[in-house]
């Protein structure tokens, strides 16, 4: 895997699971996302990993959302746009392809079924193996979400199956913390990079929770890029609420400035993933 300098900065804002109600704080409005989106870009985020909420905040896949989200952060940043194909746990597997329609510039890709707390995150072969190929066939670049060890070896049976996707590159992010995945400890992350199959051209990595802090630090150290956002962490420090976005995407700069890997800019992140120009 070649070495690159910088490190890319993805801010995950959303997610499917909270609830605005119990966090104010948590962008859902188009607004709100726009305002984020320029906040983190400014912070040094280069990538945004988007879940898209409905007017009563509720989690969508619904094409127009979807596509007015996409629209509005093409024009008023230059970040990365990731959509999730993940969606929420309830989300139907055919709805999750349609994602696709909103021709963002990458898309995320979980390779593999997981426990994901008391529900299950559904990601059968099949759903895999046409989300790889339909990506390829659109143009869009996955970012291949790893929860757990088996899915790093399914990911090298879809590039031994399909080829390598859009671009020629393979990004792949570690989600660890998820009750039902990997844990988030530096030893079950490093076991995941070590597993890494050949074609694997940049890794990055988030823990959720408490563990978000050291999953940083040994990415950073390992020569990996960062996940950070509301999706995975709403808790600053103990006892202190994250109040916005852009306060997690400033610490893994700050992070990432201080290891002499510092934050890249969205050009060179478009370079690092080959996204289509
Ligand atoms: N919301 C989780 C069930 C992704 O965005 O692709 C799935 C998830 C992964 O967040
Ligand atoms: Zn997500």
């Amino acid at each position: 895997m070649a070495t690159t300098p910088g490190t890319l900065i993805t801010v995950a804002p959303t997610g499917a699971e909270l609830d605005k109600a119990d966090f104010p704080q948590l962008p859902t409005t188009l607004e709100e996302l726009v305002e984020t989106a320029q906040r983190c870009e400014a912070a040094g985020a280069a990538m945004i990993h988007l879940h898209i909420r409905d007017g009563e905040h509720r989690p969508t896949l619904d094409h127009g959302h979807l596509k007015a989200a996409v629209d509005a952060l093409r024009e008023q940043t230059s970040l990365v746009i990731q959509l999730s194909t993940g969606g929420s746990v309830h989300d139907p597997l055919e709805q999750r392809l349609t994602v696709l329609d909103a021709e963002p510039d990458s898309c995320s890709l979980t390779c593999g079924t997981t426990n994901f707390g008391d529900d299950v995150f559904l990601n059968p072969s099949g759903f895999m193996s046409d989300l790889y190929v339909q990506a390829q066939e659109r143009e869009v670049v996955p970012e291949f979400e790893l929860f757990d060890l088996g899915h790093v070896a399914s990911l090298a049976r879809l590039i031994d199956k399909h080829g390598l996707p859009f671009g020629g590159k393979v990004h792949v992010d570690f989600v660890t913390g998820v009750p039902g995945g990997m844990p988030g400890t530096p030893a079950a992350l490093m076991a995941g990079v070590a597993m890494l199959p050949a074609e694997v051209t940049s890794w990055s990595a988030t823990g959720i929770g408490r563990t978000h802090l050291p999953i940083a630090a040994a990415a950073l150290a390992a020569g990996g890029h960062l996940r950070v956002g509301m999706e995975d962490n709403v808790v600053f420090a103990r006892g202190i609420p994250v109040e916005h976005n852009a306060q997690l995407v400033e610490r893994a700069a700050h992070l990432a400035e201080v290891m002499q890997r510092p934050a890249m800019s969205t050009d060179d992140a478009r370079t690092l993933l080959a996204i289509k120009p």
